[in-house]
């Protein structure tokens, strides 16, 4: 499969549905191709005008500098890095990663171990070792660590701010995901991405466009099907299904013995928790159960009662239920639809409360009495 893919001869570009880009790559039948009228789609870049660029960004740096590549580490971010780093293999002195934010989500740091992303954390950086800065996957004014760096190159794909300067500049604000334009400078560099390359970029994109659910352009999905011959879906399936840590494998147990089921609401109080996430990670996998249309998860997280509830019916609001029944006593309660959260200081439940006080009853009850 040739990439970029050329263009037909009418003219336009042949945009693939994104169901055709999880398949097989085969040939596309003629039903599943349409032209592209739509201006806001930018023409996949002529690979001319994309060697060009490799070789403007090339000259940035040289043979005796050291890069540094700093991004918010999410999927879309760190592949981008490993093929940066890729891309100046061999070309300069060294290149490292470094991120300004701490991993938390599990299926981030599956990522991380399966597809052996070396980063550092800003922090430990001896700015005085680097000779230049690229920034991929954000700008200046994302972050305060960013903007404090003197950058020499800017890959993204946010909307433009007027302040992003540096020595190269290429944002593409309708793309879909950086990993898009990575992808695109490694085929005009003619470079075959390696398997474990292919599958950071090719996951990258996926959750960058939410499996083209979000705005993407013709260049995200030609990009995906690109590297899905190179992907190895094994390990894409295993960072998507990695829910849970050793850590979280308590939690999963103590709220699958405290479930109660009322009607549609799955139900369970977790008491003391150390980290009030914990309670949305359960509310959201409650959720997933067939036979409920809420889920409220409840723990207690310094000296405050913290209620998460989810609502997936086309009835119900989250976020009014939560005012509505959990409001008051000087709580902060709201949400959306289908998400939302209140939390209530222990002191004030305990105030109106004479004998013992009970939170997992006291929101069990008043779950009830609304129903
Ligand atoms: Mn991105």
């Amino acid at each position: 499969m040739t990439f970029p893919p050329q263009a037909t001869a009418a003219g336009g570009n042949v945009i693939l549905f994104p169901a055709v880009a999880f398949g097989q790559c085969r040939q596309l039948r003629d039903e599943e191709k349409f032209q592209v009228t739509d201006s806001n789609l930018q023409p996949v870049s002529k690979p001319l005008a994309s060697a060009e660029k490799v070789h403007r960004l090339r000259e940035v740096v040289g043979p005796e500098d050291t890069l540094a590549i700093v991004i918010n580490a999410d999927p879309d971010a760190m592949a981008s890095a490993i093929a940066f780093q890729r891309l100046f293999w061999r070309r300069v002195k060294k290149v490292l990663i470094y991120r300004v934010n701490s991993i938390q989500r599990t299926d981030n740091l599956a990522f991380i171990k399966l597809l052996r992303i070396k980063q550092r954390h800003i922090r430990s950086i001896n700015p005085s070792t680097i000779t230049k800065w690229a920034l991929l996957d954000s700008q200046p004014h994302h972050h305060e660590a960013f903007r404090k760096l003197p950058i020499d190159i800017i890959i993204d794909h946010h909307p433009v701010d007027p302040a992003s300067k540096a020595a190269f500049v290429d944002i593409r604000e309708n793309y879909g995901a950086n990993s898009t334009i990575m992808t695109e400078y490694l085929s005009a560099a003619k470079i075959r991405p390696s398997q474990r390359l292919a599958t950071a970029l090719f996951y990258g994109i996926k959750t960058d466009t939410d499996n083209f659910v979000r705005a993407s352009v013709v260049n995200d999905v030609s990009a995906f099907r690109y590297l899905y011959q190179y992907t190895n879906m094994h390990i894409v399936k295993k960072i998507e299904s990695s829910e849970m840590t050793k850590k979280t494998l308590a939690s999963y147990k103590i709220a699958l013995e405290r479930l109660i089921f009322c009607k549609d609401m799955a139900i369970v109080h977790m008491d003391e928790v150390e980290n009030p996430d914990i309670l949305v990670v359960m509310a959201d996998f409650f959720l997933r159960l067939a036979e409920a249309t809420w889920s409220i998860v409840s723990g207690i997280n310094k000296d405050r009662l913290i209620i998460i509830l989810r609502n997936a019916g086309f009835r119900g609001d989250a976020g009014k239920t939560a005012q509505r029944l959990f409001g008051g006593w000087g709580a902060s309660a709201g949400g959306h639809k289908d998400s939302a959260r209140a939390e209530i200081p222990m002191g004030n439940l305990l105030k109106e409360t004479k004998s013992e006080f009970d939170p997992g009853q006291f929101v069990l009850n008043t779950l009830k009495a609304s129903r």
